[in-house]
């Protein structure tokens, strides 16, 4: 039978307290007749005052706060280990811009489609939002977006943190590109930012009229300074660099323009002193993200957390070992798994008390499974530019319970 409480008990909010004490078998907590009356003064303090008013604009619990933080001098990552989900929160979204953010208004800000069109033409902003949009969440990784000099204190976001997903909205390139007609001809498009350093990429038109998109809008509002206001070009599963922020041209050609970044940068030495260009699309990947440096664990029931993702499409299985590599176990999807999308996984796991290392392997729709650091060196070779470097991260669990980076050196 359920106790009767008192109007005096209800009111003070005393039976509730009572009550979260008497449901905490899980954490080691105080029992009732440790919960002084001091504590419980101060676990009421909230409800004798009245709280905040509204506001023009929401703000983070004065007790979080999450940082990108610097990254090589030229980019800022993702604290991936503080977020939860898939989405990242569009001020932490990583940045990486070759001179800088520039300051775009859009009243005066437009996007020229040229070249080999039937009718070239130009959009603004307004325009763009007149037109039918599209909406969709993937991510954008650097293809830079793994530090190779990482020691053992190394947190997620330092590690790999040039990866973030959002929900773009936007118009799709095929609507756009229909606008204007292609010539029969054409096979390429160049796509140019309005940024100091022009960045300019050559991008196949099978990819322009397949998923591409021109987004104005990030997690709801209008896209961020850092990621291209007033609009960028957003192609889902390919090397950040190709996603064009703040968009001013595209020309369509028959042929690829061979810029600075597709020949000098962006692509990938091999062992055959030949080298891999237009590497765009983004290979299956993952990482976990907790339990991971500066995490100290303790005996007991922990949840291993992470994401995987893949520029080929859907995760269909991520795999974790417990034991440094020996066993390995299926890891459970968080729903719905999106084509080429931060895929979150997570696996119950005791931990004794012995030193062990954690480890991720994913697998993706097309059947690609995230190779070893071994296998990546013997297949593609190390030149001095590492890009793609996708293999699989460890996590050193010691017995005094601090979790480390599984550093190994490269070469
Ligand atoms: N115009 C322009 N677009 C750009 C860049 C740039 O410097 N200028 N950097 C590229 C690179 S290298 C990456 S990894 C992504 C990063 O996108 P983000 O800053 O929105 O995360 O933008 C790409 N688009
Ligand atoms: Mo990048």
């Amino acid at each position: 039978m359920r106790k009767k409480l008192s109007r005096r008990q209800i009111l003070t909010g005393l039976s509730g307290v009572a009550g979260v004490v008497a449901t905490r078998p899980l954490l080691a907590a105080d029992s009732a007749e440790q919960l002084s009356l001091e504590k419980i003064d101060q676990l009421l303090a909230s409800t004798r005052q009245q709280g905040w008013a509204p506001s023009g604009l929401g703000q983070r619990s004065a007790f979080e706060s999450p940082q990108r933080l610097p990254l090589y001098n030229i980019a800022s990552g993702t604290p991936l280990q503080d977020l939860h989900g898939t989405i990242t929160p569009a001020d932490l979204h990583f940045e990486r811009h070759h001179a800088g953010v520039p300051t775009l208004d859009p009243d005066m800000h437009e996007l020229l489609i040229h070249g080999m069109v039937d009718k070239p033409l130009k959009f603004s902003l307004a325009d763009l939002k007149r037109m039918p949009s599209v909406t969709r969440v993937c991510f954008i990784e650097c293809s830079g977006n793994l530090n190779i000099r990482a020691g053992e204190k190394t947190t997620p976001q330092q590690l790999s943190g040039l990866t973030s997903q959002s929900e773009w909205t936007g118009v799709a390139l095929s609507t756009l590109l229909n606008e204007t007609g292609v010539k029969g001809k054409a096979r390429w498009f160049l796509a140019e930012g309005a940024d100091a350093a022009v960045l300019a990429r050559s991008i196949p038109l099978a990819k322009g009229l397949d998923d591409a998109m021109i987004a104005y809008a990030q997690n709801g509002e209008a896209i961020r300074p850092e990621q291209g206001y007033p609009f960028r070009l957003l192609l889902p599963g390919w090397e950040g660099n190709t996603n064009v922020k703040w968009l001013r041209r595209l020309e369509v050609s028959d042929q690829p323009f061979m810029t600075r970044e597709e020949t000098s940068k962006y692509t990938d030495p091999l062992k055959s002193d030949k080298s891999r260009l237009f590497s765009v699309v983004m290979d299956a990947r993952s990482i976990i993200t907790s339990p991971t440096y500066p995490s100290v664990l303790s005996k007991g029931w922990t949840e291993i957390r992470g994401l995987a993702w893949s520029g080929h499409g859907k995760i269909v299985q991520v795999d974790v070992s417990v034991d440094g590599g020996r066993r390995w176990q299926k890891a459970a999807l968080q729903g719905p798994v999106l084509s080429k999308a931060h895929t979150r996984f997570t696996l119950p796991w005791r931990w004794d008390g012995t030193g062990t290392e954690l480890l991720s392997r994913a697998v993706d729709e097309s059947g690609y499974i995230q190779p070893t650091r071994r296998q990546l060196i013997d297949s593609r070779g190390l030149g001095s530019l590492p890009y793609h470097l996708n293999c699989i991260l460890g996590w050193q669990v010691r017995s005094d319970g601090q979790v480390l980076y599984a550093a190994e050196p490269w070469a």
